[in-house]
C-alpha cells in the first residue's frame, strides 16, 4: 500500500492563526506511548482522519439532562448532525454489528458510544456493550462522549474495561450561562432548573475530568459554539481544561433549525458563520489543542468521518453475514501494521529533514522532506479541497465535502470542512443541480481556491464568476502539497502582497 506523502504543517502559533506568541506542544514532545494511542484514532488524530474510520452503536437512548439544542427525536447534538439515528440497539444487536463492520472495513479502529441520550445514563447497556467487546474484539479501541453529569460515578468502570478516549461535552465554568443552555437535569431522583442545574453539572464535568485525567485516560472536550451565550466565555473553559489535563479541546457550532424542533431552533437562535468559528478556534488554540476536523456525526454513524456507511449494516443485513472474526483480526492487524509503518517512515524521514517545521500533537502530520515550504511572507488564503484518504481525489461534482484548509508563510493547515450535496452523479440527470451548486458556491464563499481531481466546463464557469479559482492541476496529489504549491504560484504571481502593517510584521 502506498500512502500519500504529505507536505508541511505549520506551527500552531502562526500569526495567521492568531495566537502569536502561543506555544503548541511539539509532536516530538509526546512519547512513543501516546503517540500509539492517538496514531490511530481518527478523532484524537487528523491525519489519521484521512486513514481510520470510526463507528457508532446506538445504545444509550435516554438522558440525564435537557439541553436547549437537542431534541429527543434527534441524535445527540454533542456527537451528532441532526437526525433520527435510524435503529437503537441492544448490547447484543451493537456487538454483532460491531463485529460485522470491523471485519469488513479494516480501516475502523475505534467503537464509540454517542447517544442518542448519554450513555451514562443507560449505564448497564453501554458497559455491557464495551464488556463483551472488551472480550471478544481486543483489536478495537473503545471511546465514550458523555454530557459528564454521571462521569465521576463511572470513572472507575471506565478504567476497568479499558476505555482510553473519553469526551465531555463542557459548554461553560459558569451557571449563569449554563442555565441559557440547560433548562433542566434530573438528579439524584429529581429534576433540577436552572442556575441550581447548571452549577451541579459543571461541578460533576469538572471532577470528571479531573479524575479521568489522574488516571492517564486521555480527554477530549467538546463545546457547542453558541453565538450570544457561551461564545465570549469559551476560551476560558479551552483554559481551563487543558491546566485540568484534557488533551483535545473540540468547539462545534451549534445547529439549530426550527423544523429540529429544539428549543434553540424554534426562538431563533443562531448558528455560528464559518468565520466565528475560526475566529473562537483560533482564541482558543492559544491554550489548548484545538480539533479543527469534527463532523458532528450521526450517534449510529459508520465509516471515515465524512462519509455514512451504515445503510450497509443495518440490523437485516447484518444477520445475513458470516463473522469469522478470528480471521479478521488478522487481516486487520496486518492493515494497521502496514499503514503505521509507512507513516512511521515518512515521519522519520520529516524529522531528518532540516526544513521541517514542528507540529502539535492531534496533528501528527507525516511530512515529507521534498515539502514545497512557503519561502516568502503573503497572505493567508483559504482553499477548499474535494479530498479523499489524503490526496485532491474528488470530481467537484461528486463532492459531498470540502476540506478547507489556510495556507500561509507558516505552512497548510487544515480549519474545517463545508458539507456540500454531490453537484452531479455521474450519468444520471442532475435535477436541481443549479440549486445544489449554487448551495456549493455559497458555502465556499470565503474560499479564494477550490482543489479537486476534475470539474466540469459549467461548473469551472460559475465558480470564477463567484471569486473562486477552480484548479485541478493538482488532482491525487497529497492534500497540503498541493495547497502550498497553489499557495506559492499565487506568491509568485504577486497576487498575495500583503498590508504594508503586517509586511513589516512578518
Ligand atoms: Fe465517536 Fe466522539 Fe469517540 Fe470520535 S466522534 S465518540 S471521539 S469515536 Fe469525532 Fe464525530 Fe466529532 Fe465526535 S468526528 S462528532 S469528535
Ligand atoms: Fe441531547 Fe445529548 Fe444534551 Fe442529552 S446531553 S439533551 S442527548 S444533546
Amino acid at each position: 500500500m502506498d500512502l500519500p506523502v504529505i507536505a508541511s504543517s505549520p506551527p500552531a502559533t502562526g500569526c495567521s492563526a492568531g495566537s502569536c506568541g502561543a506555544t503548541a506542544p511539539q509532536v516530538d514532545e509526546l512519547s512513543d506511548a501516546l503517540r500509539a494511542r492517538v496514531q490511530d484514532h481518527p478523532c484524537y488524530s487528523e491525519d489519521a482522519h484521512h486513514y481510520f474510520a470510526r463507528m457508532h452503536v446506538a445504545v444509550a437512548p435516554a438522558c440525564n439532562i435537557q439541553c436547549h439544542y437537542c431534541n429527543r427525536k434527534y441524535d445527540c447534538a454533542n456527537e451528532s448532525r441532526p437526525g433520527v439515528v435510524s435503529e437503537v440497539l441492544t448490547p447484543d444487536q451493537a456487538v454483532r454489528k460491531t463485529l460485522a463492520v470491523a471485519a469488513t472495513i479494516p480501516q475502523m479502529t475505534v467503537l464509540g458510544i454517542a447517544g442518542p441520550g448519554d450513555p451514562l445514563a443507560n449505564p448497564q447497556r453501554t458497559f455491557e456493550t464495551f464488556r463483551q467487546l472488551a472480550l471478544k474484539a481486543p483489536d478495537i479501541k473503545l471511546c465514550v462522549s458523555t454530557n459528564g453529569l454521571m462521569l465521576p460515578q463511572h470513572v472507575d468502570e471506565l478504567a476497568r474495561y479499558n476505555i482510553d478516549h473519553v469526551t465531555i461535552t463542557i459548554n461553560c465554568l459558569d451557571p449563569a450561562v449554563g442555565e441559557r443552555i440547560y433548562p433542566w437535569i434530573f438528579w439524584q431522583n429529581r429534576r433540577v432548573f436552572g442556575r441550581e442545574a447548571a452549577a451541579i453539572l459543571i461541578e460533576q464535568q469538572q471532577k470528571g475530568l479531573e479524575m479521568l485525567s489522574a488516571r492517564g485516560i486521555l480527554v477530549k472536550v467538546n463545546s457547542v459554539l453558541i453565538p450570544g451565550v457561551n461564545d465570549a466565555h469559551l476560551p476560558e473553559v479551552s483554559r481551563m481544561v487543558k491546566a485540568k489535563g484534557a488533551f483535545l479541546h473540540n468547539v462545534m457550532p451549534l445547529i439549530a433549525a426550527a423544523e429540529h424542533g429544539t428549543f434553540y431552533g424554534v426562538m431563533g437562535q443562531r448558528s455560528p458563520q464559518a468565520a466565528e468559528l475560526k475566529a473562537l478556534q483560533d482564541a482558543c488554540e492559544g491554550d489548548m489543542n484545538m480539533m479543527r476536523h469534527c463532523r458532528q456525526c450521526r450517534a449510529d454513524a459508520v465509516g471515515l468521518l465524512g462519509e455514512d456507511r451504515g445503510a450497509e449494516f443495518t440490523l437485516d443485513k447484518i444477520a445475513a453475514m458470516e463473522i469469522d472474526y478470528e480471521a479478521a483480526m488478522v487481516r486487520r492487524a496486518e492493515f494497521r501494521a502496514q499503514v503505521s509503518s509507512e507513516l512511521a517512515a515518512k515521519r522519520a524521514r520529516a524529522h531528518a529533514s532540516p526544513a521541517t517545521p514542528p507540529v502539535i500533537p492531534q496533528v501528527i502530520h507525516f511530512q515529507a522532506p521534498a515539502a514545497p515550504r512557503p519561502t516568502a511572507p503573503g497572505r493567508p488564503v483559504l482553499m477548499a479541497v474535494a479530498a479523499k484518504n489524503g490526496l485532491v481525489g474528488v470530481h467537484f461534482g461528486h463532492a459531498r465535502e470540502f476540506l478547507v484548509y489556510e495556507a500561509s508563510a507558516s505552512g497548510a493547515r487544515l480549519i474545517g470542512h463545508r458539507k456540500a450535496q454531490s453537484y452531479c452523479a455521474g450519468d444520471e440527470t442532475c435535477g436541481d443541480a443549479e440549486a445544489v451548486l449554487a448551495a456549493t458556491i455559497a458555502a465556499l464563499a470565503d474560499c479564494e481556491v477550490v482543489l479537486c481531481s476534475r470539474i466540469g466546463y459549467e461548473p469551472w464557469g460559475q465558480l470564477e464568476a463567484a471569486g473562486i479559482q477552480p484548479n485541478g492541476e493538482h488532482a491525487l496529489q497529497p492534500i497540503e502539497e498541493a495547497v502550498l504549491a497553489v499557495w506559492n504560484e499565487m506568491l509568485a504571481a504577486g497576487k498575495l502582497a500583503l498590508a504594508p502593517s503586517a509586511a513589516k510584521r512578518a
